[in-house]
């Protein structure tokens, strides 16, 4: 079995800042996110509705070798789900799962974004994607009421792997609570044919209750601000992947991981047990270049 891992991290919401700002800084100055009138654009061709996927699936790898005007329907979802057994959570979601689902397109594609705020929802939320380059990631534009949707494009300039979350204040609270999810742009030469594709996420819970207490759990802004996590887990709950959920591979095949980091405070020691992986990329690095 071959294993080959890109991996992108979040490491606080300072960083994600950090990031979107450099973006901002060093983009070519007639590359800003698309406006509309930018949309009549002689390289993109056609239209398509993106396939989103829930972790650990990945969309089908991009066949075209042409960008194309890609059509993004996400919709945030404040969901109960279970996060242990015997115990519940309010989870805050893109897509109605953590970690949000995963976006897949191709380097060059227009992207038109729709962000819905379910009508059953609480809260106000946006969307601030690693891979826009423009103000806040598309944050200023897609702050959304709960019953309304916004819309907005971006050009996906660059390359790679990349985190997106919520960035409505206070932003700890909505990262914490599940907010995060990938991007993934690929390469217009594509990506090396793999057997399987999978996408594991990490994050942290912080509960009023202790490791284990049942019930429904609410957030506990104390140990988040303290980054005492009553929970670390692997794609929104413990044992996502494990027993009848683990993710498989046949002996003989290639299995490319997307692992990403969605905190929003601790850093992750990913790794595999019983297997070397053959390559690995890290964030942004160009995967033009894989075997
Ligand atoms: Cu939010």
């Amino acid at each position: 079995m071959k294993f080959e891992i890109h991996r992108v991290v979040l490491k606080s919401v300072a960083t994600a800042t950090l990031i979107s700002c450099m973006a901002l800084q060093t983009a070519p100055a007639e590359s800003p996110a698309a406006s509309p009138s930018q949309a009549i654009d002689a390289s993109i061709v056609g239209e398509e509705i993106a396939v989103l996927t829930q972790a650990p699936n990945v969309p089908p790898p991009i066949k075209r070798s042409h960008a194309t005007k890609v059509i993004v329907k996400l919709e945030v979802k404040e969901v109960v789900r279970k996060l242990s057994d015997g115990v519940e959570y309010l989870f805050w979601t893109f897509g109605g799962e953590v970690p949000g689902s995963f976006i897949r397109i191709r380097q060059g594609d227009l992207v038109e974004f729709h962000l819905n705020n379910h009508q059953n929802n609480k809260m106000p939320h946006n969307i601030d994607l690693h891979a826009v380059t423009g103000p806040g990631g598309g944050a200023a534009s897609s702050f959304t009421a709960p019953g309304h949707s916004s819309q907005f494009s971006f050009k996906a300039l660059n390359p790679g792997l990349y985190i997106y979350h919520c960035a409505t204040a206070p932003v700890g609270m909505h990262v914490g609570n599940g907010m995060y999810g990938m991007i993934l742009v690929e390469p217009k030469e594509g990506l090396p044919t793999v057997s399987k594709e999978y996408y594991v996420m990490q994050g942290e819970f912080y509960t009023a209750g202790k490791f284990g207490d049942e019930g429904l759990q609410v957030f506990d802004q104390n140990k988040a601000v303290d980054e005492r996590p009553t929970y670390v887990v692997f794609n929104g709950s413990v044992g996502s992947l494990v027993g009848d959920k683990a993710i498989t591979a046949k002996v003989g095949d290639t299995v490319r991981l997307f692992v990403g980091n969605g905190g929003p405070n601790l850093t992750s020691s990913f790794h595999v047990i019983g297997e070397i992986f053959d390559n690995k990329w890290k964030g942004h690095e160009s995967q033009a270049s894989a075997p």
